[in-house]
């Protein structure tokens, strides 16, 4: 399977990371360190010599409780990463919310968006749909700034499967070709311990969905609480659930630490092309 992404074709025959790549400053587990543009940029090639497909640029942190940023601070963090990178060996995501900063990104070279809101925000259809652009769209209930109350659901997987199944569809009316769209359960997002291993265990049931799936664990509170690491001591245990989620389907994974990640995929390539 193939994921269009504007200029380029990723090819989903074999799983694929996607690196996180924090340009807030508060980022919380990268806080300050990459703070200059020059070290962003260099910490993003570094991720693309260990092994990253795709770069995720977000601008805006998504943390529970975090101060909302404005239309101009997230371009003017984003926007020169992006042009930085430019015709670098690695599909170019932006993580945002704001059709604005969707468009610019675009623009400036972005051949990817990663939307924790799912295209939901006025224009972002269209922004998308105007472009060649790949686009992941998430789950998640309420907002960010609110979400630790967490949500209730009846059956976590099929309310998760309902609404992307509903915006694959807007997605779709819009004009954004199939070929463009990665699905993600949004783990950690308003979902109880329970919750983000309901989805886990079930996550197979979104192939149906006929959408690449995109996950991302890495260093999330799930792990904290199962195993009660602190967060830069979380690696093992998200390497564990990625590579569950490999074995349900899923065919990108988003991730601080990339050279690990490569590591386990590569064993696990080999494994799988064993005779
Ligand atoms: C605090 C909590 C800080 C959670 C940062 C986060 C996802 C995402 C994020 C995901 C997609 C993080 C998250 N998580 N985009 N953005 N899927 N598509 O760990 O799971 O970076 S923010």
């Amino acid at each position: 399977m193939q994921l269009f992404c504007g200029n380029t074709q990723l090819d989903l025959s074999r799983p694929r990371i996607m690196g996180i790549v924090n340009v807030t400053p508060d980022s919380f587990s990268d806080g300050g360190k990459f703070d200059s543009l020059a070290a962003t940029v260099a910490h993003a090639r570094k991720l693309i010599a260990d092994g990253a497909d795709i770069l995720d640029i977000g601008g805006e942190s998504t943390r529970p409780m975090a101060e909302p940023v404005s239309v101009e601070d997230e371009l003017a963090r984003v926007i020169p990463v992006v042009t930085a990178l430019r015709g670098c060996n690695a599909v170019i995501s932006v993580d945002t919310r704001k059709t604005e900063v969707m468009r610019a990104a675009i623009a400036a070279g972005a051949n990817m968006i990663n939307d924790i809101q799912a295209l939901q925000a006025d224009g972002a259809l269209a922004a998308v749909a105007a472009s060649d652009a790949a686009v992941c769209i998430m789950h998640m209930q309420g907002e960010p700034h609110t979400m630790q109350s967490q949500a209730n659901y009846d059956n976590v997987v099929e309310s998760v499967y309902g609404f992307l199944q509903q915006r694959i569809a807007a997605l779709l009316a819009a004009g954004i070709a199939r070929e463009r769209i990665v699905i993600d359960p949004g783990f950690g997002f308003a979902k109880s311990l329970q919750h983000n291993l309901q989805l886990l265990k079930h996550l197979a049931r979104f192939t149906g969905l006929n959408c690449p799936m995109l996950v991302g664990m890495s260093r999330k509170s799930m792990l904290g609480a199962l195993t009660g690491r602190a967060v830069l001591e979380r690696e093992a245990a998200g390497l564990a659930a990625h590579l569950y989620a490999l074995s349900q389907g899923a065919a990108i994974f988003r991730v601080h630490d990339v050279a690990d990640c490569r590591d386990a995929l590569t064993v696990w390539q080999a494994i799988e092309e064993a005779q």
